[in-house]
């Protein structure tokens, strides 16, 4: 399970909305196959790892054989046929699961379905480090909101930017990580204020990945548009507003097939004007966004706090003094741990939910 854990892992940041899952086959004591779900829309594990055992020379092998899987194995026919049934059409002789899949497609039927064989099911093995590593698809699945990472910078004394200005606080080498963190996630939410001081990019260039789909808070639309890099169609850009609204049609998904001239942008409203970002967040989670990362400024970062919308805070802490300016947040949650990074310090937060 450790193996078909680490394996699930390489799915990060190319299979969201869906989780990552690994998957390996052991007969007689030999790993014959493993494999994980890669692409969204693609393969499930478990058919990874059945052909990796026939690539393998071990077709046979598989009649008997306990698969590990870290997800309940499916029981719907999706973009795949339904995993479960496949592991019985191989007769493989045990599967041992970490974790129930909360799709209410599937939600116990696919070992019911495996049981049903005449296959033995045991589930919940690392079921902890299961949860950890899909924690975005499981809070999904329970709050039908994207899980929400809130990010920012700090000087030593506890303040985000000057004023009105794109002031640079932290170091090249936390650039890097931060970047790493944008392929990770969905997308990428910030204020109009931040849109028109810093005119930031919002993309990948420290590490290579998908770009994830961009997000602006612009209420009345009032962001202008000359030399405006969100305004660029190089990623997917919504403005989420009161009153004007084009979206995409079906579930959106930033794996999609890329258009050749530039992407849309769409706009998303708001009902009544008033800016409820769990509204907003429940709208984004119905055309598949899973997860964003908030990356301000002050305000925006101050009402997903307020709101108690967030799940998990990343503090930059500089070793800067700037003296005045627009105040950071105070974090919240438990501290998880912290690493130094130049003169950098990264602390991490979860919320107490
Ligand atoms: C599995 N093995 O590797 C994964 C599973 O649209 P589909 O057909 O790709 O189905 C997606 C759903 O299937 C997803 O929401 C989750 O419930 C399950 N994911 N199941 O047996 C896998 N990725
Ligand atoms: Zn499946």
């Amino acid at each position: 399970m450790q193996r078909a854990l680490q394996l699930a892992g390489l799915g990060r940041g190319t299979v969201s909305p869906n989780p990552m899952v690994g998957c390996v086959i052991v007969a007689n004591n030999r790993i014959i196959g493993e494999g994980w779900h890669r692409n969204y829309g693609k393969a499930h594990a478990e058919v990874e790892a059945v052909r990796n055992a026939m690539a393998r020379g071990y077709s046979e092998e598989l009649a008997g054989a306990t698969a590990y899987v870290t997800l309940e194995p499916c029981s719907h026919y999706g973009k795949t046929p339904p995993c479960a049934d496949l592991l019985i059409s191989k007769r493989v002789g045990a599967v041992v699961v970490a974790n129930e899949d909360p799709n209410p497609l599937v939600s116990g039927r696919g070992m019911a379905r495996l049981r049903d064989a005449g296959i033995e099911v045991v589930s919940g093995v690392r079921a902890e480090e299961g949860a950890l590593l899909n924690r975005r698809f499981f809070s999904g699945i329970e709050r039908a909101r994207p899980y929400v990472i809130l990010k920012w910078a700090q000087t030593r004394d506890g303040y985000l930017a000057l004023p009105g200005e794109r002031t640079k606080i932290s170091n090249p080498s936390v650039d890097v990580i931060v970047h790493k963190w944008r392929a990770e996630e969905d997308a990428i939410l910030v204020g109009r204020q931040t849109v028109q001081t810093d005119n930031p990019r919002l993309n990948l260039r420290h590490w290579a990945g998908v770009n994830p789909v961009r997000i602006v808070l612009d209420t009345n639309l009032t962001t202008a548009r000359p030399g405006c890099f969100v305004f660029d169609g190089s990623q997917p850009t919504f403005f989420v507003n009161r009153g004007r609204e084009s979206l995409p049609e079906g579930v959106f998904n930033r794996y999609a097939e890329r258009p050749e001239t530039g992407f849309p942008v769409f706009y998303l409203s708001c009902a009544d004007g008033t800016r409820s970002l769990a509204d907003v967040l429940g709208k984004f989670y119905h055309l598949g966004v899973a997860s964003i990362l908030v990356e301000g400024g002050g305000g925006v970062l101050a009402s997903f706090l307020e709101e108690g919308l967030w799940d998990e805070i990343r503090m930059i802490q500089c070793d800067k003094i700037l003296g005045r300016g627009v105040k950071a947040p105070l974090p919240e949650g438990t501290m998880t741990h912290y690493e130094q990074v130049q003169d950098n310090t990264i602390f991490y937060f979860i919320s107490p939910k």
